[in-house]
């Protein structure tokens, strides 16, 4: 974990979108439901990417292509992962920049209880009915997040959240949780798995759902239980974005790395981002001891987009 800098906010008021009920709420619960994070104004932009990008790709047949038999739970098949793709996207600078909000920023600080966080994951997802089964088992992320398993310390976990770019009711596939507290309460203290029938049947009796409006923002973790679900609304999708925080500095947690994708087209991050949100991505905030004269030469080259006057402001020597 990074010690806090001097200059560095804890928290920054002026972004703040959240209650402190609502972390109250994801520290007892596991989930924050926040209606209303994301502006319409904010959402749609990105939305009108969405149809650029996925539109196209509705299925013709509008019937949920359901494989199971009645009552049966659900698995995991790679068919529910095909729109899905990784920042930076090839869409507009808001598109781009949603998952690096800075209110997103703010809530994983003050969820987590650190003053810096690294965006580790952030990727597209645009379902459509019967484009796939959707329904999943009862599982907790932490599989795909970590090679060990959630900690003990909620600072060493993640917050994960789910921005609903569309409306998201139970006919458009809403995620289903149980609370941290009932599921305990059905597999005993700090579970965070759930292989059996018999188990995954205890935690659907005591599921709800994650049903809400377009600019929703859904908060849960790596050790939270929910599966997702099938769209059944004729011609209906659910276009969601789906981002994860955790503290800056724990190697523990991982699942994008940015630096692969460096031949993708960062221009609209690096020319409009402000420096706390390029800070999630791991480029040192200026005045940070990495910034000498050869290292701001070498990357103003490297991005020519990128307007690093504010880091040249706080160039050593000046
Ligand atoms: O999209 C959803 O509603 C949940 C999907 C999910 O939990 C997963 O793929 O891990
Ligand atoms: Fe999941």
């Amino acid at each position: 974990m990074t010690e806090a800098q001097a200059d560095t906010p804890v928290s920054s008021t002026e972004h703040r979108r959240f209650s402190e009920a609502d972390v109250e709420r994801w520290r007892r619960d596991g989930f924050a439901i926040v209606p209303g994070f994301f502006t319409p104004d904010e959402i749609m932009p990105v939305v009108a990417d969405y149809e650029r990008l996925y539109g196209g790709r509705r299925p013709d047949a509008a019937e949920v292509m359901n494989r199971k038999g009645e009552g049966q739970i659900g698995r995991f098949n790679r068919h529910q992962f095909m729109n899905v793709d990784t920042l930076p996207y090839d869409g507009s600078v808001e598109m781009n920049l949603l998952s690096l909000h800075p209110a997103l920023i703010d809530f994983a600080r003050a969820a987590l209880g650190v003053p810096d966080v690294h965006l580790y994951q952030s990727h597209t997802w645009a379902k459509f009915t019967g484009e796939a089964d959707f329904d999943q088992p009862f599982h907790c992320d932490f599989g795909n997040h970590t090679l060990t398993v959630p900690s003990d310390e909620p600072c060493r976990r993640t917050i994960d959240f789910i921005v609903y770019l569309t409306d998201v009711t139970d006919a458009h596939g809403a995620l289903h949780y149980v609370t941290k507290p009932d599921a305990w309460e059905v597999l005993g203290e700090g579970e965070v798995l759930a292989n059996t029938a018999e188990q995954q049947a205890a935690l659907k009796a005591r599921e709800r759902s994650a049903a809400a409006p377009a600019g929703t923002l859904v908060a849960h973790g790596i050790d939270t239980f929910h599966r997702g679900t099938n769209l059944t609304l004729k011609g209906a999708h659910r276009y969601t974005m789906t981002v994860g925080y955790k503290a800056a500095g724990n190697d523990q947690i991982g699942f994008h790395v940015w630096q692969v994708s460096a031949d993708r087209n960062w221009a609209p991050i690096l020319a409009n981002a402000i420096p706390e949100q390029l800070a999630v991505l791991g480029i040192p905030p200026p005045g940070d001891p990495f910034w000498t004269p050869r290292t701001l030469a070498l990357t103003r080259a490297r991005w020519p987009d990128w307007d690093m006057q504010a880091w040249l402001d706080r160039a050593p020597g000046r």
